[in-house]
């Protein structure tokens, strides 16, 4: 728009230059040859500006690590956020056993790729087990100090093998992971790109604690690590929290790894925690919303987001919705974090602590986003979902 302005302007100047050689003709001639070759020097100047703006406006490297249950749901609807954003390369998605087994959530992040046509992006299968939990020995973990309301792949009313699929609505995929596994992809391309990738985490951190055990300058290779886990002090009456307000089930359900990772040299890390996830819901109005536009993505959210119950966060969709628009994040803290690993009944609760309190071994400062524009996010959710699939 500012280009535009100059150039009339600059029209309009020359314009009136022009009109004191009005009883010259030689002069005329000679001012319009002149003009013309100008505007002609300043279009190829503003074109060539625009395409080295375009050059110099890379677009933000993500690889998305996610539990992918689906279809629909948080983990799905995440990822399409970040593949539909115009800012975003997303140059794979790692897929951990968590809200669901790992091939399941493979088979379903296959056929959420087919049904937007994008393919193109790698779909890497990373861990199906935690590192040291076992799903026995959280059950009886489970008998001496109560019971956990999702347990992800080993909930009792969802279970079924690690090698069978769940039930596909959406149809079984035709195309097929990729023959890497997780950890060496991540390591591979953070060394392809180094210091330019956001990992992306939405799940249990296995496939990070993975990947740093193979190459420990893998956190310091990366740009950033963002992630939905933790919980600190969440302001809410849902029953899953009100007793257990430490307990967040990404970082409880492979407490090891989450160890690991938050106590790695990240160069910058973000934290969605519970306490603000519970300020945002899915609603039926918003599905609704969603559901007028024609795009591949809005169809796919129209036809399979659920609503449970009376609470249905967004919680992987603010993650990825406020890293690519930071403006959504109206408060911040700062905190160091890790997670209790006594095997007593706090296991995989979040531990956290101020900058002046903060232990001996201790990760990067993590910011901690306390509160958020809700109207402005959940604007941004139903246009993003509702705009046609970017093309790689
Ligand atoms: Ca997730």
């Amino acid at each position: 728009m500012n280009l535009r302005l100059g150039l009339d302007w600059h029209l309009r100047a020359r314009t009136t230059r022009m009109q004191c050689f009005m009883d010259e003709p030689r002069g005329i001639l000679y001012l319009l040859a002149r003009s013309f070759s100008r505007i002609l020097l300043i279009l190829l100047t503003l074109s060539s500006g625009l395409g080295l703006a375009q050059e110099h406006s890379p677009k933000r490297k993500v690889i998305i690590d996610q539990d992918a249950a689906g279809p629909g749901g948080t983990d799905q609807q995440s990822m399409l956020l970040l593949i539909q954003s115009p800012q975003t390369e997303v140059l794979g998605i790692t897929v951990v056993t968590g809200d669901g087994w790992l091939k399941d959530e493979v088979a379903h992040t296959l056929r959420m790729l087919e049904i937007i046509g994008r393919s193109d992006i790698p779909v890497v299968a990373g861990a199906e087990y935690p590192l040291v939990r076992r799903k026995e020995e959280t059950e009886l973990w489970e008998q001496q100090y109560g019971s956990f309301a999702w347990l992800g792949a080993w909930t009792p009313r969802l279970y079924h093998p690690p090698d069978q699929l769940g039930e596909m609505p959406e149809g079984k995929p035709t195309t097929k992971p990729s023959e890497e596994d997780a950890a060496h992809f991540l390591v591979r391309m953070v060394r392809k790109y180094p210091q330019e990738i956001t990992i992306y985490e939405g799940g249990p951190m296995t496939n990070l604690s993975l990947a740093m055990a193979i190459d420990p300058e893998f956190p310091s290779l990366a740009k950033e690590l963002v992630f939905m886990g933790g919980s600190l002090s969440p302001k809410t009456d849902d029953p899953e929290f009100v007793n257990t307000p430490r307990r967040e089930f990404n970082l409880w359900f492979d407490p090891e790894a989450a160890h690991n990772v938050l106590l790695a040299p990240w160069k910058k890390i973000v934290c969605t925690t519970v306490d603000i996830s519970v300020k945002t819901r899915l609603t039926q109005n918003l599905i609704e919303q969603i559901k007028t536009a024609d795009s591949p993505a809005a169809k796919y959210v129209g036809t399979y987001a659920r609503l449970q119950g009376q609470y249905n966060y967004l919680w992987d969709e603010l993650s990825a919705l406020a890293w690519l628009d930071p403006s959504l994040i109206t408060g911040k803290d700062a905190r160091y974090l890790d997670v209790d690993l006594n095997r007593g009944p706090g296991f995989g609760d979040t531990l956290s602590w101020a900058q002046q309190d903060a232990p001996k071994i201790h990760g990067a400062s993590v910011e901690i986003q306390v509160d958020l524009d809700t109207q402005k996010f959940y604007k941004e959710l139903v246009d993003l979902l509702s705009a046609p699939v970017p093309r790689p």
